[in-house]
């Protein structure tokens, strides 16, 4: 990272550090080579939001904890941008919700599941998180899919209630609501296909929501206090926020 992206201070100073986080994994060969298209959209629809977590949004999360905190099964799928972005925090939510993380990838390459496996594994034992990381020896496929994208373990996604899947494709995320499961989607694009397809639609960046949820953890109460949730409305309300930052249009 280069002075100015180190100095906190920077006005991008988190944009940036995003960014680097990201550089990092690609040499390292963690990355599906679209992640930084996949970055660059998320980084322009978060700044139409205003870079900040919209109340919708913190109602969601919200709803997404009282959903983690009920399953059976829960589980986090984590994919390249996840594991460069928010790892270690993924592997902390993961250990105080009790339940595993899996690698889950698109672009699935033996290369790259080691890659992003040691990462992970070298976090867990520096940081003593205490987390069972799958996805190393799928032995189960997601119904209705094609090719390594199906691959998954039985013990973590198949056979889990409730999954959370942050920056998730289209298919798979259609694909694991058909499975009847609940699905709760991070993604800053309240547009995109899995957005609409999930139960829980969190529109917001996805570090800002491992930290929201975790602080709301470490609180005695985080659940919507009774609040009826329509995924419906969230998704609206983004797109309302979105539309309204600048103003009404003059012409
Ligand atoms: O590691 P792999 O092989 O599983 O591949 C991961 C990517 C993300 C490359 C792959 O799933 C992909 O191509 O995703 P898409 O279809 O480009 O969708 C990514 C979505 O995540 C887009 O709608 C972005 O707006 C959104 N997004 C990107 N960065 C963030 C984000 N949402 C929340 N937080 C982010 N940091």
């Amino acid at each position: 990272m280069d002075e100015i992206a180190a100095d906190p201070s920077h006005p991008r100073y988190q944009s940036l550090l995003l960014r680097h986080r990201l550089e990092e994994a690609e040499k390292k060969g963690m990355l599906a080579g679209s992640a930084m298209i996949a970055h660059g959209r998320g980084e322009a629809y978060d700044y139409l939001l205003g870079e900040q977590t919209i109340p919708s949004a913190l109602h969601a999360t919200k709803e997404a904890l009282t959903a983690l905190k009920g399953a059976s099964h829960p589980v986090l799928s984590l994919n390249g941008n996840v594991v460069a972005l928010a790892g270690k925090e993924m592997l902390q939510l993961a250990a105080v919700l009790e339940c595993p993380v899996e690698i889950n990838i698109f672009y699935r390459t033996p290369e790259r599941m080691e890659a992003l496996l040691s990462h992970l594994e070298a976090i867990r034992s520096s940081e003593g998180i205490d987390v069972k990381i799958l996805g190393a020896k799928p032995n189960a496929k997601i119904p209705g899919l094609e090719g390594p994208r199906a691959n998954c373990t039985k013990e973590g996604i198949l056979d889990s209630d409730v999954i959370m899947v942050p920056l998730e494709d289209g298919d798979r995320c259609e694909a694991l609501v058909s499975m009847g499961k609940t699905v709760i989607v991070i993604d800053l694009n309240p547009l995109s296909r899995s957005a609409k397809m999930g139960n829980i639609t969190i529109v917001d960046e996805l570090t800002r929501v491992v930290t929201n949820m975790l602080e709301l953890l470490s609180q005695p109460t985080h659940d919507n206090g009774g609040l009826a949730y329509d995924n419906e409305a969230v998704l609206t309300d983004a797109l309302r926020h979105i539309s309204t930052k600048f103003g009404t249009p003059e012409v």
